[in-house]
């Protein structure tokens, strides 16, 4: 099975972080609303574009090839982690399994009731994955655990944690912190934080 566009190569040739970020050990919790407690055991991931659909539980997740990545992560609210190692499957081979058609849009939703949105392209040729496992362990439930979208090339309030569903579609329908007034695309090296930036 291919994976189109998971490179593994994350951090910037000039080991610099993006502007006006400050690099903290520390990991941060940055949750609009409370910790959703979700099981492995009922954890489920649809992916979907309107026509077909296809609902992943945790052991199918486990049947696709994993990939792992080492990459810096960078918020909004000014924070950068460096090396942060992610373990999951990477978007372009879930959506090949899936058998999605290529549309430009994607709506990312969470239990809980998070949505993010980016253009699909950002999902299946760069560096985005279903994470399942942080720094060689679970992820913790506060860092949306068991399952998140991680997309470590824009702000991390596009990683959409406890992901439960990604839905493409040929017109953009815009998320939580993106209707809030946060940049549509968010590259952290364009400093695109908000929607005047
Ligand atoms: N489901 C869900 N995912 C989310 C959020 C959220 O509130 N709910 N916050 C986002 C924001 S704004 C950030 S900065 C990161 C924070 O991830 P962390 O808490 O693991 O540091 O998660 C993103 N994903
Ligand atoms: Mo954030």
């Amino acid at each position: 099975m291919v994976t189109r566009g998971f490179t593994g190569r994350a951090r910037s040739a000039s080991d610099a972080v993006p502007p006006g970020q400050y690099v903290t050990a520390d990991f941060p919790v940055l949750t609009a609303g409370p910790t959703i407690a979700i099981e492995p055991e009922e954890w489920e991931l649809t992916i979907g574009d309107g026509a077909t659909s296809k609902t992943y539980d945790w052991d199918d997740l486990h049947g696709l090839p994993m990939v792992t990545i080492t990459t810096d992560i960078h918020c909004v609210t000014h924070w950068s982690k460096r090396d942060t190692t992610w373990e999951g499957v990477s978007i372009s081979t879930l959506f090949d399994d899936a058998g999605v058609d290529d549309l430009p849009f994607a709506l990312v939703s969470s239990y809980g009731g998070y949505t993010t949105n980016l253009p699909v392209a950002d999902l299946v040729d760069r560096d985005a994955m279903i994470a399942v496992r942080f720094d060689g362990g679970e992820i913790a439930a506060e860092h949306g655990g068991p399952a998140r979208l991680l997309v470590p090339h824009l702000y991390l309030w596009k990683s959409a944690k406890w992901v439960r569903d990604i839905r493409l579609s040929d017109d953009e329908q815009q998320g939580f912190w993106e209707t809030a007034g946060y940049h549509n695309y968010g590259d952290p090296w364009r400093e695109q934080r908000y929607y005047s930036d």
